[in-house]
């Protein structure tokens, strides 16, 4: 069994339900925890909505590229849109960490390359383990961390609650 982290990310349609429906399928794997919710500004193309982002810790047996099959089948059946290299789309789900595993192939980057650098990851993964570290550092120390500005929009359950915030 091993602790793995998965960034969730949508900015088309109902991106609430679409997130909480990664979740359910997220929980059919194994055990899950699941961060605060925040409304983000778009990196990249300015020319977009909000993300609505967060952070699923998955105690799970399946090794990392059968993950990743699983995370890009629950992205395919969401109907998933995405129309241009960092912009909109319906469902985001990026492997982050994969227990302590360093992973380079051609299909998977582990750790993500965009962890150290992106507030709307670290915070979601920070309310999960707020000691968690990668690569040595300790990432509440970060200064993206240190000078994020980014608050959560909805407490830790979320995903449990039939309506939408
Ligand atoms: N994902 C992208 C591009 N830009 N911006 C925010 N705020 N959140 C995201 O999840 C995001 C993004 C492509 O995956
Ligand atoms: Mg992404
Ligand atoms: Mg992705």
């Amino acid at each position: 069994m091993t602790i793995t982290y998965i960034g969730l990310g949508s900015n088309l349609g109902d991106s609430q339900a679409i997130l909480k429906e990664a979740v359910s399928q997220l929980r059919k794997e194994g055990e899950v925890r699941v961060s605060k919710l925040y409304s983000t500004p778009p990196m990249g193309p300015q020319d977009q909505p909000d993300y609505l982002n967060a952070v699923v810790e998955l105690r799970t047996d399946l090794a990392p590229l059968a993950l990743l099959d699983l995370l890009q089948r629950i992205e395919n059946e969401s109907g998933r849109v995405r129309l241009r290299r960092w912009g909109e789309r319906t469902l985001d789900l990026d492997l982050l960490l994969y227990g302590d595993l360093e992973i380079s192939n051609d299909r998977l980057t582990v750790p993500h390359v965009g962890l150290f650098e992106r507030d709307f990851v670290l915070l979601p993964l920070l309310d999960l383990n707020e000691k968690i570290v990668v690569n040595n550092q300790l990432l509440c120390h970060l200064n993206v961390v240190q000078q994020s500005e980014l608050e959560p929009v909805a407490l830790a359950n979320w995903w449990e609650n039939k309506d939408n915030i």
